[in-house]
C-alpha cells in the first residue's frame, strides 16, 4: 500500500483514539487521502459540507458544546483561506479545534501550479500550534511518529485551534478495491489537568475578601461556568452574569436579574463593590463595562486560559488557575445584606421590564422573554451576535440549571452563526437546541443551513427580521441619516419565507407579541425543523429598549 494512504489512515486513527468525534469535511481532490479515511473510520462521523467557511464554523459549534476538537479537513488553495474566519473565532473563544489542510507538495510549490498557494502559517498567530510533517515518507518508526502527530494536535487543540498542513504527491487515491488500514498501536497518552491554585493566589483573595464589605462577582462568556454555581453559592455574593456565562440562574445565590437596568438608571452608582472578582470573557453589555472601568474597583481577574480580558486594564490582580478550585477553597464570608439589595432591586427592575413589554410594539425583548418562558427545562440557545446577544443580556430572567448559552463572542463576527449554532446542536443533539440570530446574520451564513436537511440536524432558527442590522441604530451613525441605511442599516428585503422553503425548514412568521410564544413553543416541539421569523421595526427596538429603562428606573427611585 502507498505511504500515503497509510500515512492518512494511521493519523486518521490515531485523532479517533484521542477522542475526535467529529470531521467536518468538504470536497477536493488534494485532500482526498484523509477525507477517505476519516469516511471509512467507524469511531468518526463525518458531516460533509461544500462551503469551507460553515463546515469551519460547525467544527466550532462542536468544539464548543463538545469542549473536544473537531476535525476540518479541506483541500489546497483558497479552500483553506475560507476558515480563516472560524479559526480567529476558535483562537479568542479558546475553543478546541483541529485545522487540516491537504497541499501540493514542495516541487508544485511557488511554480503556478494550480490551486496551490503558500499554505504556511496561514492563520498566522491565530493558531496555538501549526505544523507542516512535509511529504509522508517510509521511514522506520513512521507509525509511532503520524500518531504522535495526531496525539500531539489534539492535546494542542485543547483550549485552542492547531494548522495541521498536509502535503501530498499523486497518486492521490489507491487502486480500486483497496482499503489502506493503520499501522501501530493506538492511543499515546496525554494527559493535562487545570492549574491549581498556589498557597499565595489563595491567600491574597481570601484576606481580600475579609477585608471586603460589597464583593461583586463579574460573570462573561465561560464553558462550563455552571460548575462554578456551588461555590458562588456558598460564598453569597451578588454575581453579574451574563447568560453565556452559564451562572445567570438562581443555583449561582446571588445572580441578579435585569442588571444592565440598574447600571443604567444610576443605582449601581450608590450601591458600588469595593472589590470585584471577574470569571470568564470581556462583558458584553457596554454599560456595565463602562461602569467598572469608571468605578475602578481593586479587581481580581481569574484567568486560566492566559486570555488576558481585561479591556480597561482594570485588573490589580491577574490570577491564573482553574477558578473552581479557587473559589471552593476561599472561606465562606457573610455578605447577605449586601448581596439581597442587588437581587431585589434586579426583581424590582425586571418586573417593571415585564410590564413595559406587555404594552410596546416587538423588538428584541420580547423575543427574547417568550423564548426564556418556553424554552424546555434541558435546552441550548446559540444566540447570535450583535442584538441577539445584547438583547439575551438585557432581558434573559434567572435561567434554569439544565440550559446552556453559548455564542461566537470570541471575535463577535456576525459570520458563520448559522453554522456554529447547528454545530452545538449536533454536538449535543438529546437536547432541544435553539438559534436566536439577526436576519443580516442568517443571510451571511445562508449556506450553513443546507446542514440541517443533508445531515438531519434537529434546531430551531428563531430570526430577528428587523430588515438590517438595528445594533446600528443604537449608535451615533444613526444621526446621518442621508447615508444611515445604505452604508450601515442595509436593509436586505430577502422573504425569509423563500429561504425557509430553499433549505426544507417548516416557515413560522410572528409579527405580533401575542404570537410569539406559540410559535415559539411550536417549532420546539415540532419534529421538523423550524425557522420562526419575527418581524419587528428597528425604531420599535430603540424606543422599546429606551421605555425599558426608563420604567426600571422609575420602579427603583419609587
Ligand atoms: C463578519 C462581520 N462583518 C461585519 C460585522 C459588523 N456588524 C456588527 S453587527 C452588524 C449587523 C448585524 O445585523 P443583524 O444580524 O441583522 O443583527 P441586528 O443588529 O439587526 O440585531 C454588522 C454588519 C461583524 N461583526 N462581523
Ligand atoms: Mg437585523
Amino acid at each position: 500500500m502507498d505511504v500515503t494512504q497509510t500515512f492518512a489512515a494511521t493519523f486518521v486513527d490515531e485523532l479517533a483514539a484521542q477522542g475526535v468525534e467529529y470531521a467536518c469535511v468538504s470536497p477536493g481532490s488534494r485532500s482526498a487521502p484523509i477525507a477517505m479515511a476519516m469516511q471509512r473510520h467507524p469511531k468518526i462521523k463525518v458531516i460533509v459540507q461544500i462551503d469551507e467557511r460553515s463546515s469551519a464554523f460547525f467544527a466550532v459549534g462542536l468544539g464548543k458544546v463538545t469542549g473536544k476538537p473537531a476535525a476540518v479537513l479541506c483541500t489546497s488553495g483558497t479552500a483553506a483561506a475560507e476558515l480563516h474566519a472560524a479559526v480567529v473565532e476558535a483562537s479568542y473563544s479558546s475553543t478546541p479545534l483541529i485545522v487540516i489542510t491537504a497541499d501540493r507538495p514542495p516541487e508544485l510549490q511557488d511554480v503556478g501550479a494550480n490551486q496551490s498557494i503558500d499554505q504556511q502559517r496561514l492563520y498566522g498567530t491565530a493558531v496555538r500550534w501549526f505544523f507542516d510533517p512535509g511529504v509522508p515518507v517510509e521511514i522506520p518508526a513512521a507509525p509511532r511518529i503520524w500518531r504522535r502527530l495526531a496525539a500531539r494536535a489534539v492535546a494542542e487543540a485543547s483550549s485552542g485551534p492547531v494548522h495541521i498542513n498536509l502535503p501530498f504527491r499523486e497518486p492521490l487515491v489507491p487502486p480500486p478495491g483497496q482499503v489502506p488500514s493503520a499501522q501501530g498501536d493506538a492511543g499515546q497518552t496525554v494527559t493535562s489537568g487545570r492549574t491549581q491554585p498556589t498557597p499565595a493566589q489563595l491567600a491574597t483573595l481570601a484576606s481580600a475578601l475579609q477585608r471586603s464589605r460589597r464583593p461583586l462577582v463579574v460573570a462573561g462568556e465561560m464553558r462550563d461556568g455552571e460548575r462554578l454555581a456551588p461555590a458562588l453559592m456558598r460564598l453569597g455574593f451578588p454575581v453579574l452574569a451574563e447568560p453565556g456565562s452559564q451562572l445567570r440562574r438562581a443555583e449561582t445565590g446571588g445572580a441578579v436579574e435585569s442588571y444592565e437596568a440598574l447600571l443604567r438608571a444610576g443605582w449601581s452608582l450608590e450601591h458600588g463593590p469595593d472589590l470585584v472578582i471577574r470569571l470568564g470573557a470581556t462583558p458584553t453589555s457596554r454599560a456595565l463595562n463602562s461602569w467598572l472601568a469608571a468605578a475602578a474597583p481593586p479587581t481580581f481577574l481569574i484567568d486560566p486560559d492566559h486570555m488576558w480580558p481585561d479591556q480597561d486594564h482594570l485588573a490589580r490582580h491577574v490570577v491564573a488557575c482553574d477558578p473552581q478550585a479557587l473559589l471552593e477553597a476561599l472561606p465562606p464570608a457573610n455578605r447577605a445584606a449586601w448581596r439581597d439589595e442587588w437581587v431585589s432591586a434586579g426583581k424590582k427592575a425586571g418586573a417593571a421590564i415585564s410590564a413595559t413589554l406587555i404594552s410596546t410594539p416587538v423588538h428584541e425583548g420580547h423575543v427574547v422573554r417568550a423564548l426564556a418562558s418556553r424554552l424546555p427545562e434541558t435546552a441550548q440557545v446559540f444566540i447570535g451576535s450583535s442584538m441577539p446577544i445584547r438583547a439575551a443580556d438585557s432581558f434573559w430572567p434567572l435561567s434554569k440549571p439544565q440550559q446552556r448559552f453559548f455564542g461566537n463572542r470570541g471575535a463577535s463576527g456576525i459570520d458563520g452563526l448559522v453554522s456554529t449554532g447547528l454545530g452545538v446542536a449536533t454536538g449535543r443533539s438529546a437536547v432541544p437546541t435553539v438559534l436566536l440570530l439577526g436576519d443580516l446574520s442568517v443571510y451571511h451564513d445562508m449556506n450553513g443551513l443546507w446542514a440541517i436537511s443533508r445531515h438531519g440536524i434537529k434546531a430551531t432558527v428563531v430570526v430577528c427580521d428587523n430588515n438590517g442590522g438595528g445594533v446600528f441604530n443604537f449608535l451615533p451613525q444613526a444621526q446621518h441619516p442621508d447615508v444611515f441605511e445604505e452604508i450601515f442599516a442595509t436593509p436586505l428585503g430577502l422573504d425569509f419565507a423563500q429561504i425557509a422553503r430553499l433549505y426544507g425548514l417548516v416557515y413560522s412568521p410572528v409579527t405580533e407579541r401575542s404570537g410569539l410564544e406559540p410559535a415559539i413553543n411550536d417549532a420546539i416541539e415540532k419534529a421538523a425543523p423550524t425557522m420562526v421569523v419575527v418581524r419587528f421595526k428597528r425604531d420599535d427596538s430603540v424606543s422599546g429598549h429606551r421605555l425599558c429603562w426608563e420604567a426600571a428606573a422609575a420602579a427603583l427611585r419609587s
